[in-house]
């Protein structure tokens, strides 16, 4: 990448204060920042003494064999104790953690003294199937409350948790399952998604013929449908835990202890294994949730819209809220059914105050019109978040304007699977925000963007993110390959982490994510951000959703090829293309005009909702498809090539 780098094109100037009430009363001020700056592991420290600790930590960070950190390496502590237990030892096990509500209709409101009773029965039930602290344990479950409860059983043992998304293949599965040598995986008969029931047991059955060394699958039955079972091996969930005692003593493990491994699957390779520990993890996980959504446990109703298959799920379904007392929401099923209002149907019905979703959902709820959203209630929300992906700044402008009433601060939260937790994000009660850039390193958090040399780029210039310091949440290694771990993290910029992200500074050294630098596109010696580029189509009122990718092109090195999606109201034709490449070129510059636009139906995504440009790449160049077997939906790949009989 040139010196000049990622093109800084897209000039956005509005800018939104956040409410007064809001600010008057947020959990995080503006002096947390001048606090962690000031003495940043200090300050991680106190982070730290907001969980409880069997045995109080005296050293915050280890440091001495970088990129192998520990974090408050002499303390013990129990992760589900501090997502449960606690609660109910301080008086809140009336307080619900969970309103569960199924994509058929069925709800389930569960109480942190239900939690615990439930955790620590799934607990001895892993513990009488022969499971010990160590052990690793897949876990391939629907958005179902149990997947929370198999989750924190684990974490209580000790015994290493490794999700893998529901919607992932038996290949995948196996892969996956043997990587971690996985002794019991935790399953269900089938989830319900897009109004019918989907199977799930079939492909740990077909996965679990190439992994002979798992003893157990622990069955949780959801839709009742039939399952085919293997005698000795396979366990009926509710048999087990039900004839369990409720109580489990909950042992303190080691603030390093390996918590759980969830794969990512990178754009080639086999999937990475990121390996997550114990105390860091949790701080920086339940901290950022406090600070970033202002939660107010004895108020607030939140809502994380991710699967728990996505480290999202994670940090911010199980971990996050839990450990700070939250009253949440999950949903087993998709946006559309059995209505394109459900989502706002479900935030009405429980008085969601705290929505965390991602920007493909914005994008498409957009698509399908304003008139959805207005029809319900949505008066209670005060805090928006989005995460996943860069937000359009429309997008951005949308989520506010017809999902915030106008007032509701948008946090755009940059992190990755291997943060563990949020690092890049506005605090609602102190940022003035701006539509698309997620601004800020939180307090105790220190990333820049820098150029090929690892030289820091001065404001208004772009390059590439890094982390120049340690921090809790970090991953420990990648599962069973440390020079992995090194290659693909430490050594682009020597002593910093490289994230694989663009990104750039504006004037007042606020950050703008730009998408994977693998994405990026060199025209005529520019490199340009497909996220700019992308954001300048959604900025045109006929478009609801664009890809962008460079194609190899004879005279200007790569050409760009947007790949968009009309909105409901706009029609195909020659003099809309036009528009559209002229609406680019009067945004960005004419340097940034596609070479050509394709009109499709759908994008391919991956599970957790981000474009795979890499297979739009394929198209664009002719080629065959690659692999799509991290693609939501499989069939999208043939149906837009059938959407595309010829290029304009
Ligand atoms: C949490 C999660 C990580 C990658 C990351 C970046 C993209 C996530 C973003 C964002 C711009 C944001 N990403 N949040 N880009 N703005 N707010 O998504 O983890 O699945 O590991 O993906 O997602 O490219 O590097 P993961």
């Amino acid at each position: 990448m040139s010196n000049e780098s990622l093109a800084n094109l897209l000039k956005e100037e509005r800018r939104f204060a956040p409410p007064a009430e809001l600010a008057a009363t947020a959990n995080v001020t503006a002096a947390a920042y001048a606090q962690a700056s000031e003495d940043r592991l200090a300050f991680w420290a106190e982070q730290a003494r907001r969980l409880s600790w069997a045995v109080e930590p005296t050293e915050t960070l280890d440091w001495s064999n970088p990129p192998f950190a520990k974090w408050f390496a002499d303390g013990k502590l129990n992760v589900a104790y501090n997502c449960v237990d606690r609660h109910v030892e301080a008086g809140n096990g009336d307080r619900v953690a969970i309103h569960f509500e199924g994509e058929p209709g069925d709800s389930r409101s569960i109480t942190y003294a239900q939690l615990k009773d439930e955790v620590s029965q799934a607990a001895n039930a892993l513990l009488e199937l022969g499971v010990t602290k160590g052990d690793r344990v897949a876990v391939y479950l629907p958005m179902i409350a149990e997947a929370v409860v198999a989750i924190l059983a684990c974490a209580r043992i000790g015994a290493t948790h490794s999700v893998v998304f529901g919607g992932f293949s038996a290949d995948a599965v196996a892969s996956r399952i043997q990587d971690a040598d996985a002794k019991v995986v935790i399953t269900a008969d089938g989830g319900y998604r897009r109004g019918k029931p989907t199977a799930l047991k079939p492909a740990i059955d077909e996965a679990l013929a190439k992994c002979p060394e798992v003893e157990h699958v622990l069955v949780i039955r959801r839709t009742g449908q039939e399952v085919s079972w293997t005698e000795g091996r396979d366990v009926w969930w509710h048999e087990i835990t039900t004839r369990q005692s409720t109580e489990h003593t909950p042992e303190a493990h080691d603030a390093e202890h390996p918590l759980f491994i969830l794969y990512t699957s990178g754009t080639t390779g086999k999937p990475k294994g990121i390996l997550h520990t114990s105390g860091g993890y949790l701080t920086q996980a339940s901290y950022t949730h406090h600070a970033v959504f202002d939660l107010k446990p004895e108020t607030d109703v939140y809502w994380c819209t991710a699967d728990i298959g996505w480290v999202t799920g994670h940090s911010y379904i199980v971990y996050g809220p839990l450990s700070n007392g939250a009253t949440q929401v999950i949903y087993e099923g998709t946006p559309d059914t059995p209505h394109q209002g459900r989502f706002w149907e479900i935030v009405q019905k429980y008085g969601v105050t705290i929505l965390y979703t991602a920007p493909t959902a914005i994008r498409t709820f957009m698509k399908w019109g304003d008139d959805i959203p207005a029809k319900f209630d949505l008066s209670s929300l005060r805090v928006l978040g989005s995460v996943g992906e860069p937000i359009n700044p429309e997008a951005w402008i949308w989520y506010r304007e017809h999902i915030g009433a106008g007032k509701a601060p948008i946090v755009d939260t940059w992190w990755q699977t291997e943060t563990g937790a949020m690092m890049i994000s506005p605090l609602p009660g102190v940022t003035e925000t701006k539509p698309g850039s997620a601004q800020r390193a939180l307090p105790g958090i220190a990333a820049t963007v820098v150029d090929d040399e690892a030289n820091e780029v001065p404001n208004g210039s772009g390059g590439y993110l890094v982390l120049t310091e340690p921090w809790p949440s970090m991953l420990r290694t990648i599962w069973g390959d440390d020079q992995r771990y090194i290659d693909t993290y430490w050594s682009r910029f020597p002593g910093r982490y490289f994230a694989g992200d663009g990104a750039k500074k504006d004037e007042d050294g606020d950050i703008w994510l730009l998408g994977r630098v693998d994405d990026v596109m060199l025209v005529s010696g520019h490199n340009i951000s497909t996220t700019e580029v992308e954001s300048a189509l959604v900025g045109h009122p006929a478009v609801a959703e664009a890809a962008v990718v460079g194609a190899t092109d004879a005279t200007t090195g790569q050409a760009i090829v947007a790949f968009v999606i009309l909105r409901g109201t706009a029609t195909d034709s020659e003099e809309l293309i036009a528009d559209l490449r002229n609406h680019v070129g009067k945004t960005l510059g004419p340097i940034a005009k596609p070479k050509q636009i394709k009109v499709v139906s759908e994008l391919p995504k991956t599970r957790s909702g981000k474009i795979m440009r890499r297979l739009l790449r394929d198209i664009a160049e002719g080629r065959e498809v690659g692999d799509t077997s991290t693609l939501a939906d499989s069939s999208v790949m043939n149906l837009i090539q059938a959407q595309l009989p010829s290029a304009r």
